[in-house]
């Protein structure tokens, strides 16, 4: 590697734990984590901006390609600007459940109970909407190249959804296709692509979810040892 002698490197600051501790805390995680569900089913009930702010920045300490960070994070609260991403977002989803997506893709969707209807987009308090930043734009307006920002911005996304289990809120990964209306809508510039739109609120009282099981670590993991 050519290492930058210019650039600074510091001491990594790692807290070490005894093994029981560790076992401990992995299995605590692993524990909470496998309580979070997606719902669609959210509550109007308020949400102060502040927990909205602390899952962002922990979403922006996700590690990213070349640690160019490629990501921004739109949070819509405005009940207007809400409306009409749903109006936008249900007028494209009309035509994926009326046509767009073959039989075999709303087969697949079927155990989920989604539709074209959107209303978590207007209910929940907030919807934060990630953009990828698919190259960066240097000083003079020249390009930068990004590099892996999908998987960059998908591994920020995955610590945006821990965030918000976490501090005991819920949240539903949706991606209405195609999404380029949010790039006009919330104004981003041309160097950033929709990613993912993500309404965090309290779940409603009465929020279901699907029966759905996790495949066992058996099935999601091969080793060699
Ligand atoms: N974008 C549509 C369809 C959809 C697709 C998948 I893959 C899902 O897991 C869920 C929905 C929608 O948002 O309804």
């Amino acid at each position: 590697m050519q290492h930058d002698p210019d650039r600074a490197f510091v001491p990594l600051n790692f807290e070490r734990r005894p093994e029981d501790e560790m076992l401990r805390r992995a299995r605590e995680f692993y524990a909470e984590m496998d309580r979070r569900r997606t719902t669609r089913h959210f509550s109007d009930r308020a949400v102060p901006r502040e927990l909205i702010e602390h899952a962002i920045r922990t979403a922006g300490t996700a590690p990213s390609g070349a640690h160019q960070q490629p990501w921004t994070f739109v949070v819509v609260g405005d009940a207007g600007m809400k409306r009409i991403m749903r109006e936008a977002a249900e007028e494209e989803e009309r035509a994926n459940y009326g046509g767009r997506m073959p039989p075999e893709w709303l087969h697949a969707l079927a155990p989920l109970g989604t539709d074209a209807v959107k209303e978590h987009i207007t209910t929940a308090p907030w919807v934060v909407v990630l953009f990828r930043q698919r190259h960066g734009v240097n000083a003079d307006g020249s390009q930068r190249t990004h590099y892996y920002s999908t998987e960059s911005c998908g591994i920020a996304a995955g610590l945006f959804i821990a965030a918000v289990h976490r501090m005991g809120l819920a949240t539903l990964t949706h991606t209405p296709s195609p999404m380029g209306f949010l790039s006009e809508l919330l104004q981003r510039p041309a160097n950033e692509k929709p990613f993912l739109l993500m309404p965090v609120g309290y779940p409603a009282a009465d929020a279901r979810v699907p029966d759905l099981s996790r495949k066992p670590l058996d099935e999601i993991s091969a080793w060699f040892e």
